[in-house]
């Protein structure tokens, strides 16, 4: 046996041990299902068996689902259906077995893997803090094909398991039995305790109603079909809301369990397989999974050779809503701060702020109001720059002015340590600038945050002339830590996300000027799939900060980069955006109106077809990623992708920026560009990288076009 050990002991209480050979996780491949097949073949007939336990070999792993490689490669109907179908009759195997099942979760449960537990008769989950618990397969444009939309509702009961599986939630063992998704839930320790109780009460006979007198199942007026009705209206609202249709899974996870309910399994299954046989065909499903393996890269990069160094003590100087959010960021990983502020009311509005993301977290029942007082008991604050000497980071998040930060990194250059780091949150600003006048210059990097916060994963690490490989190594370091995304970027005006999303904020500015339909322009955005239109953007970031955004993109990358005068007018007029109640929209009523006085700024009255729209927007966005490209302002299409999906909400269903460009062809966007370059102007000239992927037939993501 390659994947699997088995024992058993003289009581007939058998053990089945899943250890894939040279890795780290385990996974239900093909050749994995296969052979644990046959082993069900060959126990189903072994008379001596009194119950049989499912474990795990790996460190915080339990078994984390099926091989996405595979759902991947599946590229005809008749494949993914036999594939499917095979994970199905193998789990429906599992539960028909002459003798008592448990799976013994401890660490990380997920699609697949729960789907066999789910077909076991009995789930012990473990309190460790790697054990989570949870069907995901809606994150890659799926649904569970092995039979998950057909048990788990019966466990959890229905309303549960369509949030479940449609929010793709993972949950921990304490609420995993909660739920009564688990029948028990014990730490690490005592899991071989719990074995060999469960193990006596299952020879002694009494396991079984014990259990059963436990378990909650479907509720009550879930067994009513006009209840299920209203749920399954009510959750299908909610997707939309929240999807605006552009994720065909959870619908269909939504469809698959409002029908195949009270149906026999073997239809239900067949119902089930239908669904995924339709989702995994979808380019979105690819798209999706894509994705998921450019983050499974980037958890693994780390931009550097050097070793990292550990972060315990930080401090923040400017604490306004960035500053805040990435004093939450690292207090919430138990890493102290130490605020640097003007004065002691600022550093209350600080602390307020850095609660009120607590209290966020509090609702959603994920920490308790004891974990968010010792949490909140590591930050500390002074006036003075007393109390910053042991600290081995500083973040400095104040306005985006050069004499204003270089003062403060001198006076702190003062008190901290030789080998402490200082890294600027600037969205715009050269750090090799900003570090000129230092003393240590090499220990100096960008990480430029989004906001908010606590919400945007991307933190883009930039190197200026001098910062050395330990500090990246280390800032990279800290930033997974924090639970975010670092993708390194080079210096290079608005670095990588703001300088590819301005040209479009501003193509949008254009557009209106012309003539163009500001509501028209945002839905057309929107019906693309960008989390807002163009100009809600704007408004929602501020008008002044796009004016003087678009002055620095302007001196770096004169005419293609024109200064927005239309933004630069709005600021005269205070219409800063929903800072002010007032910019493209009034937000003077609760719900957002056209700013019926903008039109006194629009220039012509030439109107806009939805194609130019989307033409314009993206083209512009295509062109100028292909520049960082050739500029090797990031490392590749992926990383790129990547980031403009976690920094701007670039619509994931489409893969990505410049994997939706490939969709378009090199050849088809070029001859666009030069039709726009014709009718707009030069910023749409079309790249040299693009005129050399023309030339050599080449993809963003490999393979000839
Ligand atoms: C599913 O089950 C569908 C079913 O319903 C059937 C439908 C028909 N497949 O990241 P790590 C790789 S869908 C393939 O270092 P960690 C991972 O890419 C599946 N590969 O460990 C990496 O590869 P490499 C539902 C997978 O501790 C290596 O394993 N399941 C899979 O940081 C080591 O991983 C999921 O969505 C997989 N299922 O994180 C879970 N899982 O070494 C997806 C892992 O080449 N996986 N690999 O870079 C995860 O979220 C994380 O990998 C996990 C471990 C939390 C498990």
């Amino acid at each position: 046996m390659k994947y699997f050990n088995y024992k058993m002991d003289k009581q007939g209480i058998a053990t089945l041990r899943f250890d894939t050979p040279k890795s780290t996780v385990n996974i239900f491949t093909s050749e994995a299902m296969r052979e644990f097949d046959e082993l069900l073949d060959m126990l189903y007939h072994d008379k001596d068996i009194k119950a049989l336990f499912i474990e795990s070999s790996k460190e915080g792993i339990f078994i984390a689902g099926a091989d996405i490689h595979e759902i991947k490669q599946a590229d005809n109907k008749k494949q993914i259906d036999a594939y499917v179908k095979n994970g199905q009759d193998l789990f429906t195997k599992l539960e028909n077995v002459p003798f008592p099942t448990i799976a013994m979760i401890d660490g990380v449960c997920l699609g697949g893997g729960l789907e066999m537990s789910l077909a076991c008769s009995y789930r012990i989950a473990t309190t460790n803090s790697h054990t989570r618990i949870g069907l995901p397969e809606v994150k890659l444009g799926i649904l569970p094909g092995f039979g998950g939309t057909q048990r788990l509702y019966k466990l959890v009961g229905y309303a549960k398991a369509i949030e479940l599986i449609v929010g793709s939630k993972l949950l921990r063992g304490e609420k995993a039995l909660k739920l009564g998704l688990v029948d028990a839930c014990v730490p690490r320790g005592y899991l071989e305790f719990k074995k060999e109780e469960f193990g006596q009460e299952i020879v002694d006979g009494i396991l079984d109603a014990k259990i059963q007198a436990k378990r909650k199942g479907l509720l009550w007026y879930e067994k009513i079909a006009p209840v299920r009705t209203v749920i399954t209206k009510m959750a299908k609202k909610q997707v939309l809301a929240k999807t605006a249709g552009h994720y065909p899974a959870p619908l269909s996870v939504i469809d698959v369990m409002y029908e195949s309910y009270g149906k026999s399994l073997e239809e239900g299954l067949k119902i089930e397989r239908e669904a995924v046989g339709l989702l995994a065909l979808t380019p979105i499903s690819k798209n999706l999974i894509e994705l998921f393996f450019i983050s499974e890269i980037l958890k693994k990069e780390s931009f550097s050779k050097a070793k990292a160094k550990e972060i315990q003590q930080s401090s923040i100087v400017g604490t306004g809503t960035m500053g805040s959010g990435i004093a939450w960021a690292l207090n919430n990983q138990d890493i102290d701060v130490r605020l640097k502020v003007r004065s002691s009311e600022s550093a209350a509005k600080a602390v307020v702020k850095i609660r009120n993301i607590y209290e966020g977290i509090k609702k959603r029942g994920r920490l308790s109001e004891r974990a968010v007082a010792l949490k909140m008991d590591k930050i500390t604050s002074a006036t003075e720059y007393v109390g910053f000497q042991n600290c081995d980071f500083l973040l400095e998040a104040v306005n985006e002015d050069s004499a204003l930060k270089q003062k403060i990194y001198a006076e702190f250059e003062e008190v901290l340590k030789e080998d402490a780091i200082i890294a600027s949150n600037t969205s715009s600003i050269s750090i090799s600038n900003l570090a000129k006048g230092l003393k240590h210059p090499h220990r100096f990097v960008g990480m430029h945050f989004f906001n908010p916060v606590e919400r945007m994963p991307l933190v883009e690490i930039i190197a200026g002339d001098k910062t050395d490989d330990e500090t990246i190594a280390t800032v990279v370091k800290l930033s997974k830590q924090m639970g975010k995304t670092p993708i390194k970027v080079k210096e290079s005006a608005g670095f990588l996300v703001n300088r590819i999303l301005l040209p479009y904020l501003k193509e949008a500015t254009l557009m209106f000027e012309e003539g163009g339909d500001i509501k028209m322009i945002d839905k057309t955005l929107l019906d693309f799939g960008m989390p807002m239109g163009a100009f809600a953007l704007i408004d929602t970031v501020g008008v002044d900060i796009g004016a003087k955004v678009s002055v620095i993109l302007h001196e770096a990358y004169g005419e293609r980069m024109q200064e927005s005068l239309l933004m630069n007018e709005m600021v005269g007029k205070k219409w800063l955006g929903k800072k002010m109640q007032k910019g493209f929209y009034d937000y003077g009523s609760k719900k957002p109106t056209l700013n019926l006085e903008i039109t006194t700024l629009q220039k012509g009255s030439t109107a806009l077809d939805k194609e130019t729209v989307l033409h314009r927007s993206l083209l512009i966005m295509i062109n100028e990623a292909t520049r960082c490209l050739e500029e090797d302002v990031v490392a590749n299409a992926r990383y790129l992708d990547m980031a403009m999906v976690m920094g701007t909400g670039f619509p994931a269903f489409r893969g990505g920026l410049l994997r939706y460009a490939d969709t378009i062809g090199v050849d088809k966007i070029i001859k666009i560009l030069n039709q726009l370059r014709a009718a707009y102007g030069d910023r749409f000239t079309p790249s040299h990288l693009l005129l050399d992927m023309a030339q050599k037939e080449m993809t963003f993501y490999g393979g000839a076009s």
